[in-house]
């Protein structure tokens, strides 16, 4: 994955004004300009996807009832952290690209088709998705394996309810979830840094283990566009990029799926990506991360731990080499 660095050695987060609403102002000035015949070179793709632009749905309350169980007890990381500092290189290389660039991500109607080695495939829209099992709020830890790490509170259940619904078959083996790829609403999709779409996947037991959460909301709201809207997993355990944000299909699968950073950098990223200390990167350390939020420039360094602290998930690699299992 791309790093940007300060000469220092550092990266530092990067702290950007966007709001939802200076995202509304932004909008609202965009199309005075082009009344006045004032577009400048910025707008140009704007202008060419306006449709979808116009179409940016604001946030809207979600709630889930607090499950104790899976509430890490870290102190959280600021919305404005969290919905400001994103990889979602669809939307961009930089951090602060997907607060800037997603509003153009048209969620509604939205579908996620699930097929393949099911009894029952089928496609759900949003609405169905949301009502499919009871949502929880839980908090956990999400480490990206560049090497820092946020606590947020996710809405959402888990997986193993879609995945009780649709009856996998004996040969499904393992989970691939593909996410949108569509130029036209996603500039950093006409960009080559990866294979469109971004597509990631799971073993079945992983993607069956209570903590994978299928994720439809954060912070009380409807995902934020820049962090997965409208649906997304999160996987706490394992590093960022597992958690494929905007998903449109899910499909169970008898072979271990083609992942998009895999296939980009196989040396780099296997396809467990356990968050594991002792395993570094082939270019950097992985024995510790920053904390967004907390990252003044004095501020240490925490300690990564093994499987990100959730040691729950550890029977699923019992006789498995987590170093070449990397
Ligand atoms: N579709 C898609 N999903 C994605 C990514 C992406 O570029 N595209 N980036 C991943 C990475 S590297 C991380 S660290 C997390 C970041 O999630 P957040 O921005 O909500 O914190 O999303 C993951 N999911
Ligand atoms: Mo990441």
């Amino acid at each position: 994955m791309l790093i940007k660095r300060s000469p220092n050695g550092i990266d530092l987060p990067f702290s950007s004004e966007i709001t939802p609403q200076a995202v509304y102002e932004s909008r609202r000035r965009f199309i005075a300009q082009m009344a006045a015949g004032a577009v400048a070179g910025g707008a140009l793709w704007e202008m060419a996807n306006r449709e979808a632009f116009a179409a940016a749905a604001p946030a809207q309350k979600l709630v889930g009832k607090l499950n104790p169980a899976y509430a890490a007890l870290d102190k959280q990381t600021p919305f404005k952290d969290a919905s400001t500092y994103n990889n979602f290189y669809e939307f961009g290389l930089d951090k602060s690209d997907p607060a800037q660039n997603a509003h153009t991500l048209k969620t509604r109607p939205w579908t996620v088709t699930i097929e393949g080695e099911v009894k029952k495939p089928m496609t759900l829209d949003l609405d169905a998705l949301l009502k499919l099992a009871p949502l929880e709020e839980r908090v956990y830890r999400l480490r990206c394996v560049e090497g820092w790490s946020m606590v947020m509170p996710w809405v959402g259940y888990s997986l193993s309810e879609l995945i009780k619904k649709v009856e996998p078959t004996g040969n499904a083996k393992y989970v691939e979830f593909v996410t949108l790829a569509d130029k036209a609403q996603m500039p950093g999709v006409s960009s080559r840094v990866l294979n469109w779409p971004y597509v990631e996947g799971l073993r079945i037991d992983e993607a069956n283990h209570p903590l994978t959460l299928l994720t439809l909301g954060m912070y009380g709201q409807t995902l934020p566009n820049q962090n997965g809207a409208p649906v997304r997993l999160v996987v706490p355990w394992k590093y960022g990029f597992k958690s494929a944000k905007s998903i449109v299909k899910i499909r169970f699968v008898k072979d271990q799926p083609r992942t998009a950073w895999n296939v980009s950098a196989p040396s780099e990223y296997g396809f467990y990506s356990n968050v594991n200390p002792e395993v570094d990167h082939p270019r950097w350390s992985q024995a510790s991360e920053r904390r967004i939020g907390e990252d003044g420039f004095f501020q240490k360094k925490r300690k990564t731990l093994m499987f990100n602290g959730y040691g729950d998930v550890a029977s699923l690699y019992s006789g498995l080499d987590l170093k070449k299992n990397f």
